[in-house]
Order: C-alpha cells, then sequence, then structure tokens
C-alpha cells in the first residue's frame, strides 16, 4: 500500500483506491501512466503533449464514470422527475479544469503532474473547447447544467453536436477572417456514443388518414426522407457531489436501409449522396446571434434535435415502465428560446399520431410539459417561419399548429369578443405580408410559463413583445434573472482570489455564494485589501503577456484595464466604447503633458460573418488601436488592443485582470447579459447603463459602487417620439465632432474616407441606439472612473464590495428559481455505494 497522507479516497471504507477511481498522487500518476500507454499507445519519450491531456481527460473521466453510472442507476431506480434543457446551444468551454474542481482533485492532479515532470496548465491548455453556442444564450445553458447537477438535480440537456461548433476567428490586417471550428479534429475524450438509442426523425412528405385497429381515423405521416439521430453523451458532474447529469447531442446519420435501396437499383452516387445530405444535417453552427435568418436547414435541425430528445423521453418513460399520461409529470422541459419552440408541435404529433391519444388530453400533458424562456426583444431575432418552408418540410405540424390555433383564438373569442386587431396579433400564423409561423407564439401557448431572463427584461416583455399574451394568460408569466457558475468564474478562472476568500470565511461560498457577503467585513481592512490588490496586478500581469503574445502589444499592468468582452453588436455599442478613446486621444494629443489616468482598452468578441457594420467596428477597432498604440505622443497613457478568438477558454484570464467592467448597450436592449457578473464578481467595478442585469447589479452592490451613464428605456422611447436628431448632437459638441470627423477623414485609416463611411453616416442620420445621445454623459462618467481609480484605498474597498454582494447572481440561485416556480422538481441526492449499473 502506497503511503497518502489526507489523499486518501473519499470512498474510504466503502471501497479501496482502485486505478480507475482512486484519487491519491500515487494512484492518479499510476493511473495517468496506464492510460498513456492503453488508450494514447505511447511512452514518455514519445508522447506529445496532446497525449498527456488526452491520458489526463481519460483519468478524469474514469472518476466521472463511476459517479455517472450511479447517477443513472438511481434515476432509473427511482423514476426521478427530470429536468429536460432543451437548447439549440451549449456553450461548454474545456471540460478538463472544470471536471478537476468539481471532483475536488484539482491540487492532488496538480501534484501528480508537477511529479511527472508536467504542467498542469500546459495540459490543460490542450483542450479543444465545444463552442458549441454563440454567446450568453449557449453559455448560459452551461452554466444552468453546472447548477443542476451541483444542486443534484436529475437532468438532462439536449442539444445538437455540431461537428464544426462557433468558428476561430482570426484578425488579417484589421478584418475580421473566419475560420472553420475543427474541434473534433484529434478526438473527444468527455463523449460516449449510444448508437443502441438512435432514433429515426422524418422530413417531408405529405399526411394521410388511415383507420387504426379500433377503426378510429388516424393521421399517417408520409416522409420524404428520414435521418437517423445518433445520442453522445457527456458526463457533467456537480461541485462535491455525486450527481454526474448528462448532456445528450444528437448526431444527424443517414439510416443504412436508405443507402442500400438506392445501391441495390444501383445507384451508388444516389445512395452516398443521401448519406452527404443527412450528415450535414449537424454539419455547423449557424453563427448569427440575436437574428434570424430563414435558412431551411436551421429548421431541421431544430426540428431534428427536438424530435430526438422528446422521442429519448418517450423511450425512457417506456423503459421505467410509466404511462404515458404521466409525461409531464417525469418530465419538465424547458424551451431556452424559440430555437426548440417546435416541440410543442412535436409532442403532440407523438401523442396523438404514434401513440393514439385523443387531442384534450394531449394538450393538457403538453402544456403543463413546457417553459419557455425568452432572451431578446430586438424584433430581428423573432423567429419565424415561411408557411411554404414550414410546410414542405413539417407537414403534419402544420396541420396540427393550425388545430392549436384555431382552438386558442377561439378562446380568445371567448374572453375579449370578436376583436380582429387582437385576434390577428395573437394568432400563431402571421398574415401581415407573407404567411409565416411564428415560433414565440407556439412556445407561448403551448407552455405553462414564460420567463424572461432579468427583471427589466421580463417586465418589458409584457408591456410590448407579448403585451397581447399577457393580457390573455397573465398567470404564466414570471422572471428568472440569469446567473453564471461561480465555479468556472471564480475558483477556475481565478484561483488566487477563491483561495483569499477562503482563507478568509472558508470554502461554504463556493456553493452558497450569499456567503460570499462575509469578506465585506475585511473590505476596510488594509492587509486584506493589499493582497486583494496584489492578486488583480497579478491577474493583469497574465493578460499583459497573453496580449503580447497573441496580439504584440504591451500593455503596462499599472494602468486601468477597462475591458469590454462580448460579441459585436450595435446594440451592445462597442463603437462608443471607441469614441471614448479617440476623445482620451485627442486629450492627449492637444496636451501632451496631460496628467491622466493611464488606462488599457481592451476588446475581444466576435461578429456575426454576414453582419457588415459588426465586422466594421471590428475594423474601427484595430485602425484606432494601431493609429493609439504607435504615437510617441501618447505612450503608456492609453492603448487600445483587440484580441482575436474570444471563446470560453480565451475568457477565463480576461473577467480576474478587469478594473472596469463595460456593460453599455442602448437601454432595454440588453436582455439580462451574463459577462457583467462575471466581471463584478472578479472585482472590475461596472460602467454601465440601466439595461437588463445591470440594474439589479447595482441594486445589489450599491449606487455608490456603480458607475452609472445614459438614456433609461423610458428616455429611450420619449426620444423616439419626439424625433431623434443625433446630428444636433454632433452639432453642439466639439469633442463629439472632432472624433466622428477623424473617423470620417480617414485620420485612422491612412486617409481612406469611404472605409468607414457606412458607420458614419449611420451615426449621424439614424443613430438606431443613440450613440450620440449617450455620448456626453459616457465620456463624464468614464472620467469620473478616471478619478476614483487614482484614490487606490476607496476602488479597492469598491472592488471588495462588488465581490462581496454578487451571491444573488449565482446559477444555483436562478436554478433554485426555476425548480421552485417552473419545474416543481426536487434534489435526488446520490450515494456512491449504489450498484453500478443502470443506463440512461
Ligand atoms: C443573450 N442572447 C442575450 N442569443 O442577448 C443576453 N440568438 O442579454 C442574455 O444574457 C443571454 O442571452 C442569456 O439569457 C443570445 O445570446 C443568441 O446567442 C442567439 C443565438 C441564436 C439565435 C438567436
Amino acid at each position: 500500500q502506497i503511503q497518502e497522507p489526507q489523499l486518501q479516497g473519499q470512498d474510504v471504507g466503502m471501497q479501496c483506491e482502485d486505478d480507475r477511481t482512486g484519487i491519491g498522487v500515487e494512484t492518479l500518476k499510476r493511473a495517468f501512466l496506464d492510460n498513456l500507454f492503453y488508450v494514447q499507445g505511447k511512452f514518455p519519450a514519445l508522447a506529445t503533449k496532446h497525449d498527456y491531456y488526452m491520458a489526463l481527460a481519460y483519468t478524469v473521466r474514469d472518476r466521472l464514470l463511476q459517479r455517472w453510472v450511479n447517477t443513472a442507476a438511481i434515476y432509473t431506480q427511482e423514476g426521478s422527475r427530470t429536468v429536460a434543457y432543451l437548447s439549440a446551444e451549449f456553450l461548454m468551454g474545456p471540460h478538463l479544469g472544470n471536471n478537476l474542481i468539481n471532483l475536488g482533485i484539482y491540487n492532488q492532479v496538480q501534484q501528480a503532474m508537477t511529479e511527472l515532470k508536467l504542467d498542469l496548465k500546459e495540459l490543460l491548455a490542450k483542450e479543444e473547447e465545444p463552442g458549441l453556442g454563440n454567446g450568453g444564450l449557449g453559455r448560459l445553458a452551461a452554466c444552468y447544467l453546472d447548477s443542476l447537477a451541483s444542486l443534484e438535480i436529475p437532468t438532462l440537456g439536449y442539444g445538437i453536436r455540431y461537428e464544426f461548433g462557433i468558428f476561430d476567428q482570426i484578425i488579417r490586417n484589421g478584418w475580421q477572417v473566419e475560420k472553420t471550428d475543427k474541434w473534433l479534429r484529434y478526438g473527444n475524450p468527455w463523449e460516449i456514443a449510444r448508437p443502441e438509442w438512435a432514433v429515426s426523425v422524418k422530413f417531408g412528405g405529405r399526411t394521410e388518414a388511415h383507420k387504426n385497429a379500433q377503426g378510429r381515423y388516424q393521421v399517417r405521416w408520409v416522409p420524404h426522407k428520414v435521418v437517423l439521430g445518433i445520442p453522445y453523451d457527456t458526463p457533467i458532474l456537480g461541485y462535491k457531489v455525486n450527481t454526474a447529469n448528462t448532456l445528450r447531442l444528437w448526431k444527424a446519420e443517414a439510416p443504412e436501409s436508405f443507402d442500400f435501396e438506392a445501391f441495390n437499383r444501383g445507384n451508388y452516387y444516389g445512395a452516398v449522396d443521401q448519406k452527404v445530405t443527412s450528415e450535414n444535417l449537424t454539419k455547423v453552427l449557424y453563427p448569427n446571434d440575436e437574428t434570424y435568418e430563414g435558412k431551411q436547414l436551421r429548421l431541421e435541425q431544430q426540428y431534428f434535435f427536438v424530435s430526438c430528445a422528446l422521442q429519448d423521453m418517450l423511450r425512457i418513460m417506456l423503459r421505467q415502465k410509466l404511462p404515458l399520461e404521466q409525461f409531464h409529470e417525469k418530465f419538465a422541459v424547458q424551451l431556452n428560446d424559440t430555437h426548440p419552440a417546435i416541440a410543442v408541435a412535436e409532442l403532440m404529433r407523438l401523442l396523438l399520431d404514434e401513440h393514439e391519444m385523443d387531442w384534450e388530453p394531449a394538450w393538457e400533458i403538453t402544456q403543463k410539459t413546457f417553459g419557455y424562456t425568452n432572451h431578446t426583444l430586438l424584433p430581428e431575432a423573432l423567429e419565424k417561419w415561411s408557411l411554404k418552408l414550414f410546410s414542405s418540410l413539417l407537414p403534419r405540424h402544420l396541420e396540427i399548429i393550425y388545430e392549436i390555433n384555431w382552438r386558442f383564438l377561439e378562446q380568445v373569442r371567448h374572453k375579449f369578443g370578436t376583436d380582429e386587431g387582437r385576434i390577428g396579433r395573437l394568432s400563431l400564423i402571421d398574415e401581415n405580408d407573407g404567411k409565416f409561423v411564428r415560433m414565440a407564439h407556439l412556445a407561448c401557448v403551448g407552455s405553462h410559463r414564460i420567463n424572461g431572463v432579468a427583471e427589466l427584461h421580463s417586465e418589458l416583455l409584457k408591456k410590448t413583445t407579448l403585451l397581447d399574451f399577457y393580457e390573455f394568460f397573465p398567470e404564466k408569466f414570471t422572471n428568472v434573472t440569469n446567473g453564471v457558475t461561480p465555479r468556472r468564474w471564480i475558483v477556475l478562472s481565478n484561483p488566487k482570489l477563491a483561495n483569499l476568500i477562503t482563507s478568509c470565511i472558508g470554502d461554504s461560498w463556493i456553493k452558497h455564494l450569499e456567503d460570499v457577503q462575509q469578506i465585506e467585513t475585511f473590505a476596510q481592512d488594509p492587509g486584506f485589501q493589499k493582497e486583494w490588490q496584489q492578486i488583480k496586478r497579478e491577474n493583469k500581469v497574465n493578460v499583459a503577456s497573453i496580449l503580447l503574445d497573441r496580439t504584440g502589444v504591451k500593455v503596462d499592468p499599472d494602468s486601468l484595464f477597462d475591458i469590454q468582452v462580448k460579441r459585436i453588436h450595435q446594440y451592445k455599442r462597442q463603437h462608443l466604447n471607441i469614441l471614448h478613446a479617440i476623445t482620451l486621444y485627442n486629450q492627449i494629443k492637444q496636451n501632451p503633458n496631460l496628467d491622466i489616468t493611464p488606462r488599457t482598452l481592451i476588446f475581444a468578441g466576435k461578429a456575426a460573418p454576414g453582419y457588415y457594420i459588426a465586422k466594421l467596428i471590428i475594423k474601427l477597432i484595430d485602425s484606432v488601436a494601431d493609429v493609439v498604440n504607435k504615437d510617441p505622443d501618447i505612450g503608456d497613457r492609453l492603448k487600445v488592443v483587440f484580441l482575436p478568438d474570444y471563446n470560453v477558454k480565451n475568457s477565463q484570464p480576461i473577467y480576474p485582470a478587469a478594473d472596469l467592467s463595460e456593460q453599455i448597450s442602448t437601454a432595454g436592449k440588453e436582455a439580462s447579459g451574463t459577462g457583467n457578473m462575471k466581471f463584478a464578481m472578479n472585482g472590475a467595478l461596472t460602467i454601465g447603463t440601466l439595461d437588463g442585469a445591470n440594474i439589479e447589479i447595482r441594486n445589489a452592490v450599491g449606487a455608490e459602487n456603480f458607475f452609472l451613464f445614459g438614456l433609461t428605456t423610458e428616455d429611450v422611447g420619449a426620444l423616439r417620439l419626439t424625433g431623434y436628431r443625433p446630428w444636433e448632437y454632433y452639432e453642439a459638441n466639439p469633442q463629439l465632432k472632432q472624433a466622428i470627423d477623424q473617423i470620417a477623414s480617414g485620420y485612422f485609416s491612412h486617409g481612406d474616407r469611404r472605409l468607414f463611411k457606412p458607420l458614419v453616416d449611420l451615426l449621424l442620420d439614424k443613430d438606431p441606439f443613440m450613440l450620440m445621445a449617450d455620448y456626453q454623459p459616457y465620456i463624464d462618467c468614464q472620467q469620473q472612473v478616471s478619478q476614483t481609480y487614482r484614490d487606490r484605498d476607496r476602488w479597492l474597498q469598491m472592488s471588495i464590495l462588488n465581490t462581496a454582494r454578487m451571491g444573488k447572481f449565482s446559477s444555483d440561485r436562478a436554478i433554485r428559481e426555476y425548480c421552485q416556480q417552473i419545474w416543481k422538481v426536487k434534489p435526488v441526492p446520490v450515494q456512491l455505494a449504489a450498484a453500478k449499473t443502470g443506463d440512461g
């Protein structure tokens, strides 16, 4: 027996340390070398860093599997009520580091690697992240899976196993260039394919009536094509619990039988073609966030994964011998935006056509099953599918939607009388110009709860986008403010800060983030402040070296790190931030001895490939950076950097290094934001508008610890109504005029006046996001930021209080609210002593 002080497995007494489950340093080393040999087929002299990463990943996976199999066994035995989270996107980020934290073996593994002369950080960096999402919506789903497992809630995450996730971004000559994300290139150690649970999904064709065995008329769907869905499962371990839930992602494949039919007719190419088109279905993630594109393939993706998921749930019910009438008791299904909203019609179809249920009970089950989360008020993001496309792809679903609509509008007439305007607005079919199926309407009618993602957003939903639905069924509407997981966003990303907090108040805060409040008593303690400052500085030094490495720009870690990282969008107003950069630049140029607070402005984020203005904003940031960073008059007082390829992995060092978090969307446009939470938790102060969750963050941390500026939602509405004239702000404000004129005159583009003209014209003419109106208040607020930063004690105290008061923004709190208000589901603790058999 090897000596392992304090590092005996937690199962002592139940089980001895074996190479698949043991967590002592010696056991981990032995298991790691064993996996290097038997999985990677390498011995150390020939092994690459990637081989070592894989060996470690398999070592960790073994330890997950023990919990995963036990969890499945208990859920199966107990027939536990289960959350099914349906999302077209899961932006999980790298798994290894997170699993080490949640298993509680980070330190042991670090020691084991050190003893083998390997650097854990380097191995962690080898993981290709599954970038199966665009931004906030997909990352929220990932944080929620972490919290669901940590709270021991039986959960299945259902989504799509895109072969290519969100594109990799490179910057060439200042422009974004997209590269395909080949994340599966070297294999994925975290997933297990389950071909035995494959399902068939039908598309196109027609419907016909037939008589069933009892002589009753039923509808049969005769499809044009059939695609196989193969599930790939990834374990999602909770933090220091034995619960390991499942993320089940579906890959499309051609059914064997189809190949053979074509082949037997001598049509070899036809058979192969069929295979290629089927597999195209799950090839690539659509890279648009918050704009909808009416592409057939996208609707196919949505229907594909939803049908796979619901069929899988029915299989589980049959396996557990539960009657289908109890579907809504077994499963609480959440629709992450409208991307999976076709589930409402699909569950109806499965119950009516495949299981011969009557309409009324089927509809009652359906409504009791679903909850719908809305993530945006932007009209361009609301999904609607042309009837032509919809009927050609999902003819049976269109019939069902017509029936749902007919019955629903009857109820509307019953309640409100024949108010044709209202009926037209509520209808599931938009008949304004062309005919469309409105997916948000389907989701509202088919769900028992509808929620927004921050208080303001949920209120605006009721007042604007979903007003008519609110008036019809007010009881369905609720709010669940978003949250983020402190495991990834503090413990893993900012270990030094986590250790400092734990050394003062113990580690309960990692599971109960409200407890972090206890550090408030240290906010004015000079010793604590000094350590806090030291950690922030080390985190900034780290980011400075990343910036130097990736962009060649050298920045001063003692300058104020002013950071805006998120998707590039006009409503998020990265260009307002750039106007501030230009203003600071001009101030220094006009007064070369100006004693300003040195700043480093850091930007990162991807633009949708077809979103021209967003790409031009990236080019503008890069162009301004180029001029500012090379100007000897400016020196270290101002630097502007665009960090390429923002993703989960690259973002993890960013939040801990921020002094200032930019949350400057036009009021009423950002549903919630979640980056705002990650920054504040890591001790950054926020400069922001009264938008989304900013409002709640400000309420939590205190108005005196938040830099507020800008129009309110009401102001924005009123200004629109009275006639907004952006050029008047420009003409009245010399600083603003100078900045805009420089952009227009080619000052940042080597004299090219055409380059930024579309952006300048937009700002001076329509300025849809009201930058001109918010410019001066923003500049003034930034001036206050600079002043405050000079008072180190005050700033530090504000920073500490921000972290201390962010308890509410843990995704654990959000998930508890979903469990209580929407899902009515309770924890099912998992003990490891249970049988090691069972299935999903
Ligand atoms: C975001 N939405 C919200 N959408 O913008 C953000 N859209 O305020 C909120 O915090 C977050 O959701 C979580 O609630 C998105 O990220 C998308 O990414 C998206 C993707 C495809 C289609 C439409």
